[in-house]
């Protein structure tokens, strides 16, 4: 398993954190990881995402479990080869029938022509939900080799979080310092990495 977060822009601040945050993970479960902030211009970050599982499956990498820089591995013990078990595993959402913001693709031949067709568009795929959006439409096309799972197996957020859930997803804002103050209010006070300096807080950019 490959873990991967590009985080770029307003994001590169949130980096210490979030290598402290993968990196706690991937050593307990003898994952790699990478965090990324490279991305081609023209090519928002939640759409370069493609390009990065792409480059990893190329790399050699089998497995790749990505995760948004908006989002932290918030329970260390649990272990995300569990649910790994179809080429493309994804979970619910409360506004949409999935999130992209957390989910695991596999070295599938079905997998690759999906994200190498949507990576070759990537220039008119460049308005909001970006990826998201494109994955849900063409849902059907890799419906037989994924999986949704219930919504807080993968992917909890501040409406629905609970001690013991495997990851915080920062949703409701588009805002990186919003999304950093909510991830601080609620990991913070339970003691889980990435707790954030107040320093990194106000230099990201509202
Ligand atoms: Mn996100």
């Amino acid at each position: 398993m490959h873990l991967i977060t590009i985080a770029s822009g307003p994001y590169v601040n949130w980096i210490p954190s979030l290598i402290e945050n993968r990196n706690n993970y991937c050593n307990k479960h003898g994952y790699t990881w990478q965090i990324t902030s490279d991305v081609l211009p023209g090519v928002h970050a939640a759409f370069a995402k493609i390009g990065a599982i792409l480059d990893a499956f190329k790399a050699g990498h089998e497995q790749v479990f990505w995760i948004d820089a908006d989002a932290a591995i918030t329970n260390f013990e649990f272990n995300i080869k569990g649910l790994a078990q179809a080429p493309f595993v994804v979970s619910r959402c409360r506004t949409h029938p999935i999130c992209t913001g957390v989910f695991i693709a596999q070295d599938h031949p079905v997998i690759i022509d999906f994200l190498e067709r949507m990576w070759a568009e990537r220039e008119v795929h460049q308005r909001p939900p970006w990826e998201q959006g494109v994955i849900i439409r063409r849902w059907n096309e890799i419906a037989h080799h994924a999986i949704i799972l219930e919504k807080r197996k993968l992917n909890s957020s501040s409406r629905d979080w609970q001690f013991g859930d495997f990851i915080y997803h920062a949703i409701g804002t588009r805002n990186p310092n919003r999304k950093w103050r909510q991830l601080r209010r609620w990991l913070q006070p339970r003691g889980i990495s990435p707790a954030s300096s107040s320093s990194q807080s106000s230099r990201a950019p509202c």
